[in-house]
């Protein structure tokens, strides 16, 4: 098993001693196992929501907080934000967030719809990645310190573009964002690329990272929650998509990724370690999807929750041990 010297996990990161947790059920075998009370977050908390699901938190101010993807009974897709005290019981704000700009371009607020947003704290504040649009899907960015004034940031790349997920440090002086270009609508390919940035304002370097392999990930990939450092390189969870007679099936995969050049792929699962096979994630308002957003981890123990959207309908939660995870990444390997 993947361990540090020390004894205690692979991660390097801080405790968080209130993740929410629970253990593997008594003969479960898989590496990622299930909240037994999923869905975590259900469809429709207040009167104006139609689903909310591919949503992003993180701990704040010794409880959590996030953004959350609520499309609403016009089915427009919109961002609000939430907190919870526990990780489990979210109370998410029926009106969407409304972004400020201390720009005078009105370019920057510019903005038709966001969704599958990311969560990532650097530096000093919190940053936000979504697909937001802009003549077309491409990547938004905001920062927060408070989840209540959100301020936007130019987008980081041309229309189109998806799933844009920020390492949460700085990596030989740059900041690095994970992306996968697309097309207008339900894009039939997809690749991973790393983007490098002195300033996140402005993008390039580009390298590829991973690209479709086969079987569950065939058809396309995308990057899921802030890639997590360990000892072993960065922890990458990503999604996967197979076309079936009967459309588009998401899974998740996990990835190692190197510590300095993370476009450099150590290893990766060859078979899922989530796929869609609870009702709640074979039935909703797309069938078979499970799309993975937000990690939290606790280093000490090497705790890991995983929340993901389901069916495109409600969020669910996951557990899994980090460092099971990585040797079941390393033995399990395409790579
Ligand atoms: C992708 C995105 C996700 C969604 C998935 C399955 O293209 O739109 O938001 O969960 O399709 O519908």
């Amino acid at each position: 098993m993947a361990k540090s010297s020390s004894g205690s996990s692979t991660i390097i990161g801080e405790s968080l001693e209130n993740v929410p947790w629970e253990e593997r059920p008594e003969g479960c075998e898989s590496v990622v196992w299930r909240y037994s009370r999923n869905p975590v977050i259900p469809r429709d908390p207040f009167p104006t929501s139609n689903s909310i699901f591919n949503s992003a938190v993180v701990p704040f101010r010794g409880r959590f907080a996030g953004v959350f993807r609520c499309d609403d009974t016009q089915r427009n897709m919109q961002l609000h934000a939430g907190h919870s005290e526990n990780g489990i019981d979210w109370e998410i704000s029926s009106e969407r967030i409304h972004f400020t700009s201390e720009s005078d371009d009105p370019e920057i607020l510019r903005w038709e719809y966001g969704y599958d947003p990311r969560v990532c704290w650097i530096d000093d504040r919190y940053y936000v990645t979504w697909c937001n649009s802009y003549h077309g899907p491409t990547i938004g960015m905001a920062w927060t310190e408070d989840f209540e004034t959100f301020h936007k940031m130019e987008n980081s790349f041309l229309p189109y573009n998806r799933n844009g997920v920020m390492f949460p440090r700085k990596i030989n002086g740059k900041y690095m964002m994970l992306s996968r270009p697309s097309d207008t609508g339900h894009t039939p390919f997809g690749d991973i690329f790393l983007s490098q940035s002195p300033d996140l304002v402005h993008w390039g370097c580009h390298r590829f990272v991973m690209g479709p392999c086969g079987g569950w990930q065939g058809t396309k990939t995308g990057a899921g929650p802030i890639p997590i450092e360990t000892t072993e390189g960065w922890l990458l969870i990503y999604h996967g998509v197979l076309t079936s007679c009967n459309g588009f099936v998401y899974c998740a995969g996990a990835a190692l990724l190197d510590l300095d050049e993370p476009w450099k792929v150590m290893s990766r699962t060859a078979p899922y370690i989530l796929s869609p096979r609870e009702l709640y994630e074979c039935v909703g308002d797309v069938p078979n999807v499970v799309f993975p957003c937000a990690a939290l981890t606790d280093a000490p123990t090497g705790r890991l929750a995983i929340y993901y959207g389901c069916a495109d309908t409600v969020v669910g939660l996951a557990f899994a041990q980090v460092d099971e995870l990585i040797d079941f990444t390393k033995s399990n390997s395409v790579v």
